[in-house]
């Protein structure tokens, strides 16, 4: 059924017998929310646990916004403040932050407190996810989100010209917000079905156009459309911002410039930021991609993007606001003869200098790696160099690079090598999650973004597993130490059941897919070998070399990969704290993985391992489309226990992935069999 795929994790299904074993016998009898006012997270709380219980455990239970008679048992739904209006103090609240809440479960009592009505919601989903997952232990603790910015970035434009399509990068239908002519949709039923779905995950913002921004979102006729999307989200603790164009004042508004030091200029979106919060009073802020690609930007004027940044942060400041502005600054029309030329020293480049002058409101939002959302990158060295600047992180739950969602990738371990990393600021332990929420240079505004790019398709992403990397992004986003396979059992029960071959099958195969994928696709720190020049999507290692774009794998008949050297390259491994650089400065103690990236070497070069690189990626392909080989068989043994219309179609994606890791395994394989003139020392590979 196509509702499956809309409700996602959330489908409270309803639990077995065995399940619930005895618990229903004394379960609350109702439901009461503290205050509760129409249109409210709290009151969207209070019904979600009414359609969840209903759903999960079959009862009936009533809602009301008192507490009428104080014998009944119930479930309280409130906020710290409202709760102890009414019962005293709760000692357990004094330690929430903000989006945070307490939960406890005894008995017949259950007590849900938000440190406001947001996380109210959160953990009426958190009580419900126990619930869906036969979960009745008895508990009782305090959860806060690591940071405070959680965000999901739509990559959705207006107009459908057909070079990027309705969402670029998206592979889950058309817009949801976007009719591809230029207009909001008139239809826009499916952003509350969004909305719960972030809420769920605790997801607190989204943006909702694309950073290659149109400025006429910014049309008389979108401004009630903006405003609806806003409304539809609220309920949901979902605030909505939005991507701009930098040039709008002239291309759009009709003024002669847009420096952002001009007064004419600052006034015209002056009057942007107040229209907006007139109409969207709890608006989040803006995501400006400026001088990249194309875009335009502060520089044309000769003005630094700190200065371009500041500008739109001050016309919100006295809002409430902030502005996400992006480090993805860089030449694409980068001179490729040049060997100290690199597009990964670029965020440094343009940032390390301004740091410190960007206004309080302002936050650098920075891609994971130093390129470009690739199977493997090392950290963004940019996160252990901005001391004085608010950051946050950019992941990606749409796989752009990594299969469009065809294959089977399972993020968060990729995730979690960028996360864990330990950036030795000042010699000190200072892993990434503890830059983005404020303890190693003590910036309290920071956190998380992922270009999530769900649209019409019933399945949201393209493909029912993919969800799982759209669920485990909220997860992480709150709490980062939680372990990937932990955070895949809880979705899996949730999108699939309580069965143990499902979830062991699909744990299985989902913490293979990362290193599969990665084996077949581009290993080593040579990055993704996909075609880069138009589709992103299957084998193109030539397409790396020889154009401004700048991922560059540097190979010819004998070597291979970028010197990033201070001694001889581009001096990439030196952006980073002195002892991370002197480990990337030396073959001998740079990781496998990341060899090529930072080195060029000879195919014959021996690795950690013991093999050399050619050898290397001949056995590693034939690995990845081996392990991906399994997938459908695995797949296989659910049949019967996953209902039939999700059964099917990940059976097809399944074999699709695993006859496209063998066209990658050969086409990788017998290029650089080529190239090099090696052949494989187990005779696999052909030569033309
Ligand atoms: O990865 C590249 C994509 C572009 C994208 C750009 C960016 C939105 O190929 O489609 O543009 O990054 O992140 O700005």
């Amino acid at each position: 059924r196509a509702e499956d795929g809309l409700d996602g994790w959330l489908r409270y299904a309803r639990l077995r017998d065995c399940h619930t074993g005895g618990q229903l016998d004394d379960f609350a009898t109702s439901i009461v929310a503290l205050n509760a006012t129409e249109g409210a997270p709290l009151h969207t709380a209070a019904h979600e646990l009414q359609v969840g219980i209903q759903g999960i455990l079959g009862l009936e239970l009533d809602v009301s916004d008192s507490v009428t008679d104080k014998d009944t048992s119930s479930i309280i739904v409130a906020t710290a403040q409202a709760y102890e209006d009414e019962f005293g103090s709760l000692p357990e609240a004094v330690d929430l932050i903000e989006d945070g809440f307490y939960l406890s479960n005894k008995g017949d009592d259950t007590v849900i407190i938000g440190s406001n009505e947001r996380g109210a919601l959160y953990g009426a989903f958190e009580y419900l996810s126990m619930l869906a997952q036969g979960n009745f232990d008895e508990v009782a603790y305090s959860t806060n989100p690591d940071a405070p910015i959680r965000w999901a970035n739509q990559w959705d434009n207006l107009w459908d010209n057909g070079t990027h399509g309705p969402v670029e990068r998206g592979y889950g239908g058309v817009s949801i917000f976007y009719d591809g002519v230029g207009h909001v949709r008139e239809d826009l039923s499916r952003v509350p079905m969004l909305g719960r779905l972030l809420a769920s995950i605790r997801v607190n913002g989204i943006v909702i156009n694309n950073v290659n921004a149109d400025p006429t979102i910014l049309s008389e006729r979108n401004w009630d459309g903006v405003e609806e999307i806003a409304n539809l989200f609220r309920p949901w603790g979902v605030r909505i911002g939005m991507s701009l164009n930098f040039a709008s004042p002239q291309t759009f508004g009709g003024l002669d410039s847009f420096d952002p030091l001009d007064d004419q200029v600052i006034d015209w979106w002056q009057g942007i930021s107040d229209e907006m919060y007139e109409r969207v009073p709890d608006f989040a802020g803006y995501l400006v991609k400026a001088n990249s690609e194309g875009q335009p930007g502060p520089l044309t004027y000769n003005r630094t993007l700190a200065d371009g940044a500041n500008m739109f942060a001050k016309t919100i400041a006295p809002h409430g606001g902030i502005v996400m502005f992006r480090a993805f600054v860089y030449n694409h029309l980068a001179d490729w003869t040049d060997w100290h030329a690199d597009r990964a020293n670029a965020a440094v480049e343009f940032f390390a200098e301004l740091d410190g002058q960007f206004d309080d409101n302002v936050v650098v939002q920075i891609k994971y790696g130093p390129i470009d959302f690739q199977v493997r990158e090392p950290v963004s060295p940019l996160f252990s160099t901005l001391r004085e600047t608010a950051m946050a992180i950019e992941l990606q739950v749409t796989q752009e690079y990594l299969g469009q969602q065809c294959h089977l990738v399972y993020l968060p371990p990729l995730w979690q090598t960028i996360l864990d990393f330990d950036l030795r600021v000042d010699g000190q332990e200072s892993r990434t999650r503890d830059v983005l929420n404020g303890n190693v240079f003590g910036k309290k505004l920071g956190g998380y973004t992922a270009v999530t790019n769900v649209g019409m398709d019933p399945t949201w992403l393209g493909s029912h597993l993919s969800m799982s990397n759209l669920y485990a992004f909220g997860r992480l986003a709150w709490d980062p130490t939680l372990d990937s396979g932990a955070i895949l059992d809880d979705w899996t029960r949730l999108t699939f059941g309580l069965g143990r071959s499902v979830r062991e099958t699909i744990r299985a195969m989902s913490l293979e897919s990362w290193p599969a994928y990665e084996n077949y696709t581009g290993n080593l720190g040579i990055q993704t070998l996909t075609d880069i020049l138009y589709t992103h999507y299957g084998p193109n290692p030539a397409s790396q070399d020889n154009n401004g774009w700048g991922q560059w794998t540097r190979a010819d008949g004998d070597s291979i990969g970028m010197d990033r050297t201070v001694r001889n390259g581009t001096g990439n491994a030196g952006q980073y704290q002195p002892e991370v650089a002197a480990r990337y400065e030396e073959t001998e103690t740079t990781p496998d993985d990341l060899m090529l990236w930072f080195h060029h070497v000879p195919y014959t070069f021996e690795l950690h391992s013991g093999k050399t690189v050619i050898q290397h990626f001949y056995d590693a392909h034939y690995a990845g489309a081996e392990t991906a080989a399994t997938f459908p068989k695995r797949w296989e043994t659910l049949r019967g226990r996953v209902d039939d219309e999700r059964f099917e179609h990940e059976l097809y994606r399944l074999t699709y992935q695993a006859g496209h890791s063998l066209v990658w395994r050969d086409a990788i394989n017998e290029f650089y069999r080529n190239l090099s003139g090696i052949p494989d020392v187990h005779d696999r590979v052909r030569h033309h």
